[in-house]
């Protein structure tokens, strides 16, 4: 009879501790979330300012938008920079053949050069035929 009583009492711990490590489970799964998200806008914030200030020239955007380099032809001084932004959810490429420059732009990529000379850079998209743009340096 003694036994008995032993095994209920134990049974009954049992099942308290066994309703209560679930309870911290739970409790420990959105910690995780949390720190998940705030690394990623971190660096987010990171890139962008990496993006605004570059060099003492001056940044002239292009916008890859569409299947199309916008604007189609981008003038600019000599020291300039022209930063190329993928907005398309296709990759594209910027691709000028007599600069050596092939860059891969990706979903939301980014490619910045700089034109250190006078001259007309004609350039295309090596996915896409139809795809071209021009920078006017002067
Ligand atoms: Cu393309």
């Amino acid at each position: 009879m003694k036994y008995t009583g032993i095994v209920v009492l134990l049974v009954g711990l049992l099942a308290v501790v066994g309703c209560s490590s679930p309870v911290v489970e739970d409790q420990a799964m959105p910690v995780p979330t949390e720190d998940g998200t705030q690394p990623s806008v971190e660096e987010t914030i990171v890139e962008e300012e990496t993006v605004t200030a570059p060099t003492a020239g001056e940044v002239n955007q292009v916008v890859i938008e569409n299947f199309k380099y916008s604007p189609f032809t981008m003038e600019v001084n000599v020291g300039d920079t022209v930063e190329w932004v993928n907005k398309d959810s296709a990759a594209h490429t910027v691709t000028m053949s007599t600069l050596n420059v092939d860059e891969n732009l990706p979903q939301g990529a980014t490619f910045t050069y700089t034109f250190t000379e006078k001259g007309t850079y004609e350039y295309r998209c090596r996915f896409h035929a139809g795809m071209k743009g021009k920078v006017i340096v002067s």
